[in-house]
Parts: C-alpha cells; structure tokens; sequence
C-alpha cells in the first residue's frame, strides 16, 4: 500500500537525517522558494526524501518547502514534506522535525484530500507521530526500525501549555487581546521549531499558533508543508485547527508555497480564539 511505503521510507530515512545533520549545519547561498536562507542540511534532506519518495511506485508527485515546483510524473499519489522543519534550530542545536502529508489529489490541494500526515521530531529520542486511517499513533525510531509507545492517541482534555510565534508588538490587537487571556492560564513552552511546539501540545494539552501578524497578515507557515498536516494530525487526536475563521484542512490553497496563519491545539482553546478575531 502506498501510504505505508511512504511511511515507512519517512521513518527509515529519520535515523539516517538525523545523524546526516552532523556537518551540515551551515547556511548556503540560496534561498528557499519562500525566501528564506537554506541551511545545508535543508537541500541534502530534501534530496534525500524527494529521491527515494519518487522511486515508490505509487507515489506520483513530490512536493517541498525547499523546491519552486512540483515533481513527479503525476500518476499516483501526491507527497507535500517540509523536511527540516525549524532548521534555524540547528545553530542553537534544538529541537528539529520532518513534516509530512500523502494528498490523493494533484498539489496544490486542500487538507480535506490528505489520507495520511504526520511528523518525525528529532529530540532526546526521534519519535514518529502518524495520523492515519482515523487515528494517531506515536512511534519510537531506532535504527531505522519504529515502534510503536502510544495508539489511538487523544489532545490531553485539561490544557497546559501555549507557544505563539511572531513576535508581540506584530501580532494585532485581538490576537493580543486573547493571548493575555491564555497567558493567565497556561504555561508559555515556544522552542522555534513548530514540530516541537506542536509535540508540547500532543502530550500535555493546549494550544500552538503562528497567527498573522500586522506585518505579514497571510502568516509565515506554509499551507501545504506545515498548516495542513499538523491540522489533520491534531484534528486526528481530537482537536481543533483554525486559520483564524476555519479549519486548515478546509482552505483552497492557489499555490504550492501559500502561507496561512497556523492555530492548532484544544477545541474550547481554538474555538474561543475564532471568536476573539471576528
Ligand atoms: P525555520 O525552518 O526557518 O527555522 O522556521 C521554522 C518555522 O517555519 C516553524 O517551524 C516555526 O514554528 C516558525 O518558523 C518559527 O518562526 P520564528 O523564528 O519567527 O519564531
């Protein structure tokens, strides 16, 4: 079956990116199609994933945060990878991730065409979070093999950390406005690398948002690479995902490389967040 070769190619590969990151952490000369600085580490994974995801049978596109178009023949499934997400972490040597989604529809699509998506966090451990056929399962990665530690995996019911990006005098009033409300509430856990954050909020329970920010209204998170798949896996788990009015996995994207403010955690937290921007 295509998903799980595409899974288990993720999965197989994380060992190998993780230690390909020794070496490899500085900045090249280029720039991603979003126009953000590449780190060396970003070109060789994507070279990496993008070679061995294309050579599944079916897997008909490829699509990354580090490449301007999409590749592949078109027959057969479309993949969508960030594959070094938070590589500015590598620097300051935190916590990275690969983040992935399988689409059953040509890219650019909307989330409600992904069949599977999920993300490798490479921190004291590389985990593998799965959300596939209704549920989410988090696996332990070891040389190359995975196994699984939690199944059928639900957001936490009482919420316990947030972690916003952007920085506060650029995010607009009402954002404002509800983050002092969550930050009387929670405890503040913001690593700069959304996997990370994200992971913070599957284990204990809260809230993650990038929101638009007065300077950059369209948000920094990429739709297909970022928003998208950490909504269905949050969406997975019992959650909720908003771009600020509706669910991620609801937006039409026009392009590959679309942005999208990016809020993602506990329904009530997500809900009451939609009603402080309307
Ligand atoms: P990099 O991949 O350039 O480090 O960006 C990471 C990211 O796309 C996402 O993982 C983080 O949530 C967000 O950007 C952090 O952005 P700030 O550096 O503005 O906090």
């Amino acid at each position: 079956m295509t998903v799980d070769a595409v899974v288990d190619v993720i999965a197989r590969s994380a060992t190998e990116i993780r230690q390909g990151l020794v070496g490899r952490r500085g900045t090249v000369d280029a720039e991603n199609p979003s126009g953000e600085r590449q780190v060396e580490a970003d070109v060789w994974a994507d070279e990496l994933l993008a070679e061995r995801l294309l050579a599944l049978g079916g897997v008909g596109e490829y699509a990354s945060e580090e490449r301007p178009t999409v590749e592949g023949d078109g027959d057969g499934l479309s993949v969508a990878v960030d594959p070094l997400d938070g590589s500015s972490n590598l620097e300051s040597n935190n916590a990275m991730g690969t983040v992935f989604a399988v689409y059953d529809d040509p890219l650019p699509a909307p989330g409600t065409a992904i069949r599977a998506a999920g993300y490798v966090l490479y921190g004291p451990i590389t985990t593998l979070m799965l959300a596939y056929g209704g549920s989410v399962t988090e696996y332990e990665l070891s040389g190359g093999e995975r196994t699984p530690v939690r199944e059928g995996l639900t957001l936490p019911a009482k919420p316990v950390v947030y972690g916003f990006g952007g920085r506060v005098p650029d995010w607009p009033e009402e954002f404002r406005a509800y983050a002092r409300e969550v930050e009387s509430e929670l405890k503040l856990r913001y690593g700069g690398a959304m996997v990370g954050d994200v992971n913070q909020v599957v284990s204990y329970g809260g809230i993650f948002a990038y929101p638009a920010l007065d300077s950059r209204p369209e948000g920094k998170l990429r739709l297909l690479f970022e928003g998208a798949p950490i909504a269905h896996v949050i969406e997975t788990a019992g959650g909720r995902s908003s771009d600020g009015s509706r669910s991620l996995l609801a937006v039409e994207p026009d392009s590959v490389h679309e942005r999208t403010p990016v809020h993602v955690g506990n329904a009530t937290l997500v809900d009451r967040l939609e009603a402080a921007l309307d």
